[in-house]
């Protein structure tokens, strides 16, 4: 009978097969000997179908040493496992060997812009003292940028040269000319058409104006405006708001509080920042007022930044009462004031920052100073 099965051709596959076994150099490897011997259409296997060819006497005695076969193969298969195992995670463990004696990376820490350290700065003094913040559209209507602020049609704000328009259909001002704001003022119209008094809040965010580039211009720019409208409010309301934002914000105090808090001195000296008022003119104030802050570089003796002492910071004065019937409230039994600001100039002249442009350079070595 041909393929006859004999002892030899098992010992023959046994032999082969702990070869292999051996060879395999991976668990892949290892697997693929496996399915060639034992598998379902492995060596041993295609023998054993074979088993019904022999005569009887034979098949018990042949079978018997089959399985041995196997058996001595899966036993073989198992160890050389273990081994190929234990040698692929040593491998994997050096592989991934991290030294923990080495430096860590050097994280880049940001930091806020200058300009917003300074609004935030301002924002949380007027909070401090009551005030809500309120924000709204930088693209606005010609009605809450000019008209409901008491700004007539022929002022000089209003000129083309001086806004930026989107949308202007004639020559002549129209409540629904679409304009980049030039203040934040319009945000303040807002929120008090859609609510009564009392209302005290501050408008942070950016203008826009249409001014060339020098020194002390840009067309985008940042302002605090504040408002407070209430029964009874008074010129002198002002006055003590701003003296008290004024004492927060430039104060000597500002200098030795952290010095203070740090525990280096016992009390901080008296905070003697004064503010001016002069007179001024404003659309939508009357009266109206520009307010100065002694020289926070020279201390009120005078010189290079201030020239005569004292800095101007502020525009302010009493809401016209013009502005109150616009949107809805009875100026005979609420009265308010309102002020605003620059952010780069307030920015400018407590660090030293020579050139309004530098704000908007983005130069990492200036940006990062601060
Ligand atoms: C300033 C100076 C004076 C002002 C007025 C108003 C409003 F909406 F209440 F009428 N908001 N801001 C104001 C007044 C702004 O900036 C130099």
């Amino acid at each position: 009978m041909i393929n006859m099965l004999s002892r030899e051709d098992l010992q023959n596959i046994l032999e082969e097969g702990k070869t292999a076994i051996e060879r395999a150099s991976s668990l892949r490897e290892l697997d693929q000997v496996r399915i060639e011997y034992l598998g379902k259409k492995g060596r041993l296997t295609s023998v054993l179908k074979t088993l019904g060819q022999l005569p009887p006497e034979e098949r018990k005695e042949v079978g018997r040493v089959a399985n041995e076969v196997r058996q001595k193969l899966e036993v073989d298969i198992l160890a050389r496992q273990d081994e190929l195992s234990r040698a692929e995670k040593a491998e994997r463990l050096i592989a991934e060997t991290v030294d923990i004696t080495l430096p860590g990376r050097q994280s880049v820490f940001g930091n806020r812009h200058l300009i917003a350290q300074v609004i935030n700065e301002i924002t949380d003094i007027f909070i401090g003292l009551g005030y809500k913040v309120a924000e709204g559209p930088e693209v606005e209507l010609d009605y809450y940028n000019f008209k409901a602020l008491n700004t007539p049609a022929d002022h000089p704000a209003r000129s083309l040269q001086d806004t930026f328009y989107i949308k202007k259909e004639s020559v002549q001002p129209a409540d629904d000319d679409i304009l980049l704001r030039t203040h934040t003022s319009p945000v303040q119209i807002r929120v008090m058409k859609s609510q009564q008094p009392p209302v005290y809040i501050i408008a942070p965010g950016r203008a826009y104006r249409r001014d060339v580039p020098d020194p002390t211009h840009s067309p985008m720019f940042h302002q605090v405006e504040g408002l407070a409208v209430d029964e009874g409010i008074t010129f002198g309301d002002l006055k003590g708001t701003l003296e008290e934002f004024t004492k927060q914000l430039f104060g000597r105090e500002r200098q030795v509080r952290m010095l203070a808090r740090e525990g280096f001195i016992e009390q901080p000296p008296e905070n003697d920042q004064r503010i001016r008022l002069r007179p001024h003119f404003f659309p939508f104030t009357e009266p109206s007022a520009e307010v100065d802050v002694r020289c926070i570089a020279c201390g009120g003796v005078g010189c290079r930044i201030c020239g005569g002492g004292w800095l101007e910071i502020l525009g302010a004065g009493m809401v016209d009462p013009n502005v109150l019937i616009e949107v809805g409230y009875d100026p005979e039994r609420v009265s308010g004031f309102a002020f605003g600001m620059g952010v780069e100039r307030i920015a400018m002249l407590m660090y030293g920052v020579p050139d309004i442009r530098m704000f908007v350079d983005n130069d990492m070595r200036f940006i990062s100073q601060f």
